[in-house]
């Protein structure tokens, strides 16, 4: 995997500890858009654009937001090419769904970042939210996108949900602390792991954390209890590529998703809310995974299974909350 150091392309780094455990760095666009006429980036129709992969489980949860929301008028998506290889994302079109860089014609992703800021040292990663006016990446951290989206970007959504509900704030903070480590980083940890000793840590840490969720969604709807939100939104994106990848390619064979009641339930019904299973492109999940990483998948095979029914039938009509829709603001 590659990163920028002082504005140049390096290809050949790599982000484990010397007990061969994976460290994810921390992002360095961190600024907010706000509502606020006053603001550096202040919140407008059509002068924002997210790029984003498929396959990428923190791109997907802007993207869900902003489909929950009905934001799609109002802020433009690029979709890089799924395999990530030598240099990174590119706009690479040769892939059904990726759509090139719709507003700035560049090659490679990392080419944003370097129009951000000529000197810039980190990862090129996605999410990416673009400000078409300032030239500039606003946001690279997924969590504060979605944030951003559901409390300052209300004024153009088409939909009235709230996923950042006044009554749960403290809650939904707690749980996508709660499950960031253990489960959304976690099969990151169990996948890169280069050491026995890492990847038994991560992988029992990882499964403890399941186990405890699907006990929790017994009684409980959603993570937060009666009320869809971000952290339902955080968990879903790593569930639903759980069994397509992250079991056999990152080794989190322990159990599938599918096998756990209610998180498979659960699941099920947040894949079949409206507008999210749009959002889910198989296709690049696979490929991205199976095919960008030489280090654990060196002939880049993509296996064609599992066939799961994600229309199937799910049993959480019957918990508290009512029919399968996010709660309206
Ligand atoms: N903290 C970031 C993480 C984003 C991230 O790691 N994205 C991955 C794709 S799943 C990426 O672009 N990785 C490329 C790299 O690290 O070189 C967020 O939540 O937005």
């Amino acid at each position: 995997m590659g990163k920028m150091i002082e504005g140049t392309w390096r290809s050949d780094t790599w982000i484990r500890n010397q007990q061969g455990e994976f460290r994810r760095e921390p992002t360095t666009f961190r600024d907010p858009i706000e509502a606020d006429d006053d603001a550096t980036y202040r919140v407008e129709a059509d002068r924002y654009h997210l790029y984003v992969s498929y396959a990428c489980p923190w791109a997907h949860r802007t993207l869900i937001v902003r489909a929950l929301m009905g934001l799609e008028d109002a802020i433009g998506v690029s979709v890089v090419h799924p395999h990530m290889l030598e240099d990174g994302w590119s706009f690479d079109t040769d892939f059904d769904g990726a759509t090139g860089d719709r507003i700035g014609n560049r090659q490679f992703l990392r080419h944003l970042y370097s129009d951000a800021d000529p000197n810039y040292t980190g990862r090129v990663t996605v999410p990416v939210l673009w400000d078409t006016e300032r030239e500039t990446i606003v946001n690279n951290e997924s969590r504060e996108i979605i944030r951003n989206f559901s409390t300052q970007f209300r004024e153009l959504a088409t939909n009235g949900v709230d996923l950042y509900p006044e009554k749960v704030r403290d809650e939904i903070d707690e749980v996508i602390d709660a499950i960031y480590e253990p489960i959304n980083n976690g099969v990151y940890r169990s996948g890169f792991a280069t050491t026995q000793e890492a990847y038994d840590d991560a992988v029992t840490e990882l499964f403890e954390a399941l186990q405890r969720w699907d006990d929790h969604l017994q009684d409980n709807r959603y993570l937060c209890g009666d009320v869809f939100t971000e952290a339902d939104v955080c968990m879903f994106t790593t569930l639903i590529r759980f069994d397509p990848v992250y079991y056999g390619h990152f080794k989190c064979n322990i159990k599938h998703v599918y096998e756990f009641d209610n998180l498979w339930n659960y699941t099920l019904e947040i894949y079949q809310m409206p507008g999210i299973a749009e959002t889910c492109r198989f296709d690049h999940i696979q490929s991205h995974y199976y095919y960008s990483h030489e280090t654990i998948n060196p002939t880049r095979i993509v296996p064609r299974g599992p066939y799961l029914d994600r229309r199937a039938d799910h049993d959480r009509h019957r918990l508290p909350g009512g029919i399968a829709t996010p709660s309206p603001a």
